[in-house]
């Protein structure tokens, strides 16, 4: 019995992704959606958090390809809760009481392994379990236009424009969904506004390098998660940078996204030390990202600015 297949016991879901919702976790959420709603299962996905969607491309996809995500402050009446793209617990997903939890997610390990989570970090991208989940099952998905076009972006966006694919399992979906789809190049170029260029280029002209410890440091105006993203990828490939280092202010505090260049500096590690007893980080080991929240930081650092926090943080992480 496939890991699907053991969802057919229930008679409602609520698939769960994580706050401020990217393409992956969006598509892989619609890709079990798609699954149970096959087999008459009263699903619904959702996501909590600070705000509701935003970014263009985003709210774009989910009109192309027809994907039911809520925005909710409660959990509605379920019985069963299903992470996707992330792990309950974790500081990026909205706490929701649950008692009964699946977590499907390519993230480091953060939960005890059960017969309910399926976290395997070798895959680029949640669309791809999803998407083997499904083949597994039986389901077409090429068949499904909506659907490719979801794991095809989730998949892009997980992988800084595929520049980074290199896993044989996601180069194989992108190999098998690949085709001439003009929604997804227009969705491949919508990811930023020009606010969010001018906010780009601002922070990338003010970038502090610390010459000693070789890492860049990037303050940008508030923006959205995947453009601190962008502003990382391009600074990560200065010749002399080992690792660097984007943030922005979000509500609760300041979201961070961290790249690295240096095999002794993983910028998974570097996420999670920075945010070390303030906050949550976490991710990959060439990109990772985090939030360091401000109440905790009031209390450990009264009066300090954000910045000195993270350059004394990193001269004992890069020791
Ligand atoms: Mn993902």
């Amino acid at each position: 019995m496939g890991f699907l297949n053991q969802l057919l016991k229930y008679k409602k879901v609520c698939i769960q992704c994580h706050n401020c919702p990217d393409a992956d976790a969006l598509a892989a959420a619609y890709g079990v959606y798609t699954y149970l709603k096959l087999h008459d299962i009263k699903a619904s996905i959702i996501y909590g958090g600070e705000r509701e969607i935003q970014k263009k491309d985003l709210l774009y996809m989910l009109n192309i390809c027809e994907i039911p995500a809520e925005y909710v402050k409660e959990l509605p009446d379920t019985e069963l809760l299903l992470l996707v793209d992330g792990q309950y617990g974790q500081g990026n997903v909205y706490h929701f009481d649950a008692d009964n939890i699946v977590v499907i997610d390519h993230h480091m390990p953060f939960m005890k392994k059960t017969p309910q989570t399926l976290i395997d970090n070798s895959y680029q991208s949640c669309s791809t379990i999803v998407w083997e989940l499904l083949k597994e099952e039986g389901y077409d998905v090429k068949a499904n236009r909506g659907l490719s076009i979801a794991f095809l972006y989730g998949l892009y966006t997980d992988t800084s424009s595929y520049v980074d694919l290199y896993k044989k399992n996601d180069i194989a979906m992108r190999d098998e969904l690949r085709d001439d789809y003009p929604e997804l190049e227009r969705l491949k170029k919508s990811c930023m506004s020009l606010e969010d260029l001018m906010i780009a280029g601002e922070a990338l002209h003010h970038a502090y390098f610390d010459q000693d410890k070789q890492y860049l440091l990037i303050s940008a105006m508030h923006c959205e998660q995947s453009v601190l993203g962008i502003i990382g990828d391009m600074a990560i490939k200065v010749d002399v940078a080992k690792i660097s280092i984007a943030y922005t202010d979000i509500d609760s505090g300041y979201q961070i996204s961290v790249r690295s260049a240096d095999r002794d500096y993983l910028a998974n590690k570097v996420a999670a030390k920075l945010c070390d007893g303030i906050g949550n980080g976490g991710g990959h080991m060439d990109k990772a990202g985090g939030v360091i929240s401000r109440d905790c930081i009031s209390e450990q650092y009264a009066g300090w600015e954000i910045a000195d926090i993270i350059k004394e943080r990193m001269e004992t992480i890069m020791e």
